[in-house]
């Protein structure tokens, strides 16, 4: 099984290469960002819930988050692997997860995670806003996630590095050039 980690703060790419490599390596694709979007275009009781901090540049309570990622992982038995795009994002959501991933053994064979500036990442968001209409993608609200991903996600660098399966890849240039570094690390593991 192949289980990929797309890790990285907003706006580096977590879900433009996931999509490739769901395609390359015929995974199964959990962006926990999209499944909130989409419950709340439903107006799900979830995605209300999920609106209501996701417009503030805030992350949804891990609870919410954990048990729907179970849920939606059970729904794929057979996957031959899959990739988390924005999951885990807390040290609680990553501890929860390996205890499932335990459980199932099903180990996760390698973190990716994107480095890109400051700079690049809000000029990336704010066209991504003007483009989509993205309620979070406004030059206020894009400044407050990335400090929320310096507070609460980047910690999970360390976790991931100490677990031996961080894999850092420069996230700046052509989107098939930075997908051909992915897929190089991924190959040269397996
Ligand atoms: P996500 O949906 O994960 O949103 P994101 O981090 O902004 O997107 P991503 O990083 O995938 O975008 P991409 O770079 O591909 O999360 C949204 C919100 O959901 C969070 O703020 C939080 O509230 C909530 N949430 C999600 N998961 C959660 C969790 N686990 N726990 C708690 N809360 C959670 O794309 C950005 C733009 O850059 C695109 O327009 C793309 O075309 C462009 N781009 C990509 N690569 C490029 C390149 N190389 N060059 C130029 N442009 C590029």
């Amino acid at each position: 099984m192949l289980n990929l980690i797309l890790f990285g703060p907003p706006g580096s790419g977590k879900g433009t290469h996931s999509l490739k490599l769901v395609d390359k390596y015929n995974l199964v694709h959990i962006s926990t960002g999209d499944i909130f979007r989409s419950e709340t275009s439903n107006k799900t009781e979830l995605g209300l819930k999920a609106k209501s901090y996701m417009d503030k540049g805030a992350l949804v309570p891990d609870e919410l988050v954990i048990d729907m990622l179970f849920s939606v992982m059970d729904r794929h038995e057979n996957a031959k692997g899959f990739v988390f795009d924005g999951f885990p994002r807390t040290l609680v959501q990553a501890d929860k997860f390996d205890e499932m991933l335990n459980k199932k053994n099903m180990p996760i064979s390698m973190v990716v995670s994107l480095e890109v500036s400051d700079d690049e990442l809000i000029k990336r968001l704010v066209k991504r806003g003007i483009e989509s209409g993205r309620s979070d993608d406004t030059e206020e609200v894009i400044k407050q996630r990335l400090d929320v991903y310096n507070k609460q996600t980047k910690p999970l660098l360390d976790y991931y590095k100490n677990k031996k399966l961080l894999q850092s890849v420069y996230g700046i240039g052509s989107i098939e050039e930075i997908f051909n570094s992915i897929c190089e690390r991924i190959n040269g593991k397996r």
